[in-house]
């Protein structure tokens, strides 16, 4: 027994008590769908600001020579970008979904703490803030990448580096109480008749994410304290001077660096699963060894983190462990494009805005997954390591992979967000336009990777210029569709036609009975609210 979501104007849907009205709403919300509206507009404001490093990054490398920028205000660009896109962007994105989706996935009123959730939320704000606020502070901000590694963040870092260590460890707070608050949710508050095995992937996926939140979030927060004493306590964790070991930092960083890469694609592939069933209109294929195929990958990603760090002089054996491990990685993941190809196999198929954006992930994550098969094994890597070949792997796992995900999310379930359909024109045109500028961007990253161009340097050899130059066009054309997201984002909230209970089944412009298949079981049909 199942009923249909009600959707429509969320501000008259939730059921907060007391008087606040306009700014103090939002401050003091404790409902899940105003915090995950909350979490999705942060997350797009910080795409727009990491959008904007990008765009000055894209600037300086589209000629040789120094032209615009000084490079230390260059890797001071790197580092912010890969920072907000990662903690400011992709995982509060991923967040505002957790909570506007799996309360009503499995049939519970709110999340299980709300009062948490609010405090979740209202953090990051402020650890932004002061990310950011580290440019303008004397010394400049911190300028060694997104992986800050000793003894570059350590010796030789400016003071500013104490204020990123407090931002780091406020979003370390924010993302371990969002965890904690999603798993008390989906273990206690599921809906009868809602067994584990009936869930939703999106929320199994969100389920072993916030167990990955929980185990690697403590690890960053211990390598940014070992930072902190190592700069102010005397201590010396990461300084040779002192007994200590640089490459320490790197098997700490990321020992908690790899699992964060799959807290950023876990979610994702919830969205998919759930995307691709409707627009074939035939059940996901594999439900159960989907859900086994997210634990193993979350399993394994603890068990990988050295396949960063091939060039420090690991012995042999551990380079050898290290590799056949990672690859063991692309069975559990083979799984599950397989399973998404299999549902769209001999499905009754049309192409919506948000299926095209499911279809363009899974073509072009599965390149990053490529991409990333050769980075993981040794002998290889020697030659591709800290060249723009792993720039360009991992912008296609995060761009075209995560960000892509995102927004097929959107497209997906604004409707039942905003109570308005989303213009499919535009639409498409942002798919499109999008699409095309990103592999403009990031494809010519591999070839000048491959032969030879580091990351992070802000000038380059002149057979690299080709390259380069179109890498850079294809940036800011990039960077311009998202604005016109923002677009679309606006006029679908302020209006447009009237969403129908049943989206997707009117969009196609097809009755549901001509269809050779049973409706999809894991979309909009979900437990009964709990009242
Ligand atoms: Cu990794």
């Amino acid at each position: 027994m199942s009923t249909e979501i009600t959707h429509g104007d969320v501000h008259e849907e939730h059921h907060d008590h007391g008087p606040d009205k306009g700014l103090m709403r939002w401050v003091t919300t404790t409902n899940h769908k105003d915090i995950g509206t909350l979490y999705l507009w942060l997350a797009f404001i910080m795409l727009l600001v990491g959008g904007a490093m990008a765009m000055v990054i894209r600037l300086e490398l589209f000629q040789p020579g120094l032209q615009w920028v000084e490079p230390q205000f260059f890797n001071q660009m790197t580092t912010l970008h890969g920072l907000i896109m990662v903690f400011g962007a992709i995982m509060p994105a991923f967040v505002g979904l957790a909570n506007w989706l799996v309360p009503i996935m499995i049939g519970a009123p709110d999340m299980a703490l709300p009062r948490m959730n609010n405090w979740s939320f209202w953090i990051l704000p402020f650890a932004f803030t002061m990310l950011a606020s580290t440019l303008f502070m004397e010394g400049g901000g911190p300028a060694f990448g997104w992986t800050f590694y000793a003894p570059l963040s350590t010796t030789f870092a400016p003071d500013s580096t104490d204020f990123f260590i407090f931002a780091v460890h406020l979003m370390g707070i924010s993302s371990v109480m969002g965890a904690i608050n999603v798993i008390a949710t989906i273990l206690n508050m599921r809906a009868p008749g809602m067994t584990l095995m009936k869930m939703p992937l999106f929320v199994w996926t969100w389920l072993i994410t916030a167990y990955l939140l929980i185990a690697v979030m403590p690890v960053l927060a211990g390598v940014v304290t070992m930072m902190l004493t190592d700069r102010h306590f005397g201590t010396s964790f990461f300084d040779a001077a002192g007994g200590g070991d640089p490459v320490l930092f790197q098997h700490v960083f990321w020992f908690f660096g790899h699992p964060e890469v799959y807290i950023m694609i876990l979610p994702a592939f919830g969205i998919i699963s759930a995307i691709v069933p409707t627009f074939a209109r035939k059940p996901l294929f594999g439900y159960s060894s989907m859900v086994y195929a997210s634990a193993s990958i979350a399993l394994l990603s603890f068990m990988v983190w050295a396949h960063h760090m091939y060039t420090v002089g690991m012995p042999v054996a551990g380079e050898l462990y290290f590799m056949y491990a990672t690859i063991l990685i692309s069975v559990p993941t083979g799984v599950k494009v397989f399973n998404w190809v299999a549902t769209m196999w001999r499905g009754s198929m049309t192409f919506e805005t948000p299926m095209l954006w499911a279809l363009g992930f899974i073509i072009m994550f599965t390149i990053g997954g490529f991409s990333g098969l050769m980075l993981g094994v040794a002998p290889v890597d020697t030659q591709y390591h800290d060249t723009y070949f792993v720039v360009a792997h991992f912008h296609y796992v995060l761009v075209t992979g995560a960000l892509f995900s995102i927004i097929a999310a959107f497209y997906y379930w604004v409707p039942k967000w905003t109570g308005h359909m989303y213009d499919e024109r535009l639409g498409k045109i942002h798919f499109w336009w999008s699409t095309i500028s990103v592999n403009l961007l990031f494809f010519p990253q591999h070839f000048v990777g491959l032969a030879g161009m580091p990351r992070r340097i802000p000038d380059y050899s002149l057979q690299f210029a080709e390259f380069n130059a179109i890498s850079s066009i294809g940036g800011f054309a990039f960077g311009l569709a998202q604005v016109f997201f923002l677009y679309i984002v606006i006029k679908t909230i302020r209006g447009g036609v009237k969403a129908t209970d049943k989206v997707w089944e009117g969009a196609t412009g097809l009755e549901f009975e001509q269809l050779p298949s049973p409706p999809p079981y894991h979309s909009f049909t979900v437990a009964p609210q709990v009242k």
